[in-house]
């Protein structure tokens, strides 16, 4: 009998033909991604064409807020936005030394600003993807405008059931986009297709196990505001452990995030969810944490 699988080399296997969307939760969170186009994101990405949905760390000039009145919320907006790449800098510090040979992955990318960032440091292949076909659409537009399409793609993917096969990533990482997501169903996909040795990174916020064992009323207001489920910051540690994934590094990033929220509740891109970002860093309910494992 013919063999032809005896003939074939070993393939890639096709992307599971489960749906994208999953569930219902997961559509309402994708509407949402569709439909944005907030200020706070879009002049941010507009200030050098990167695109960022995460926060900011590091301390704010000064001379943003105190130079002239007429272009000063063109300064906040830049400072902003220099905030935010400065996180973004911040986790591919942690991903350890890549090369033009090595495959990373950017799980819930935006609209891809971290995953340039990457390419362009590391000179590797990236892959991004979101369940958001609107974001995925304009991050693979911005990688045809810098000429990278050829190493940076994104793909309409869920994080949950990623597609690629096993042991392809050198690192993976999550740049606040954990909290959409069971994280032991997402570390065990994660621990699937990072190869043994690889290096994860995820910066998030999570809530204060021992501030109180239920999300305090200002992480509930954030869970809300963004239809997410911010985990306890002992979930992290319970599913890595349970997935093969040993913690190497663990930073808390609250005090480096607070002149962020501060700026950014005095700037005009104010979205609304300032004053809870900041309640619930300094009551102690929330932290920012960036947490960095390795695959054993
Ligand atoms: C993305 O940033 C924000 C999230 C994924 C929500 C939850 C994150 C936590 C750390 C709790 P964004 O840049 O799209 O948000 P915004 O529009 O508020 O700037
Ligand atoms: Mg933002």
């Amino acid at each position: 009998m013919l063999d032809s699988s005896a003939a074939t080399p070993a393939a890639t296997p096709a992307p599971s033909s489960a749906p994208v969307l999953a569930t219902k939760y997961q559509q309402a969170v994708a509407d949402y991604w569709n439909a944005e186009k907030d200020p706070v994101n879009l002049r941010l990405g507009e200030v050098d064409g990167t695109y960022h949905h995460h926060y900011g760390i590091g301390d704010v000039d000064r001379s943003a807020l105190e130079g002239p009145a007429d272009n000063r919320e063109e300064r906040i907006v830049e400072e902003l936005h220099r905030l935010e790449a400065a996180q973004a800098d911040f986790l591919l510090d942690q991903l350890g030394a890549l090369g033009p040979g090595d495959r990373i992955l950017d799980a819930g990318s935006g609209r891809g600003g971290t995953s340039f960032m990457a390419n362009a440091r590391f000179g590797c292949r990236v892959d991004g993807i979101s369940i958001s076909e609107e974001q995925v659409k304009f991050a693979n537009n911005q990688a045809q405008q810098r000429e990278v399409a050829d190493q940076v793609s994104f793909h309409f993917r869920n994080m949950l059931d990623n597609g690629f096969p096993a042991g392809t990533f050198q690192a993976i990482w999550n740049n606040e986009s954990t909290m959409y997501v069971d994280l032991r169903s997402l570390f065990a996909e994660h621990a699937r297709v990072l190869a043994p040795g690889g290096r994860y990174v995820t910066i998030t916020g999570c809530y204060n196990d021992v501030h109180g064992r239920q999300p305090s009323r200002a992480v509930s207001q954030i869970d809300a505001h963004y239809i997410c489920d911010i985990h306890p910051r002992s979930e992290y540690f319970a599913a890595m452990a349970a997935n093969d994934l040993i913690p190497i590094s663990v930073v808390d990033l609250t005090a480096a995030t607070i002149p962020y929220w501060e700026l950014r509740a005095e700037s005009a891109v104010a979205t609304g969810i300032e004053d809870a970002f900041l309640t619930a860093y300094k009551e102690g309910s929330f932290h920012y944490l960036m947490i960095a494992a390795d695959k054993a």
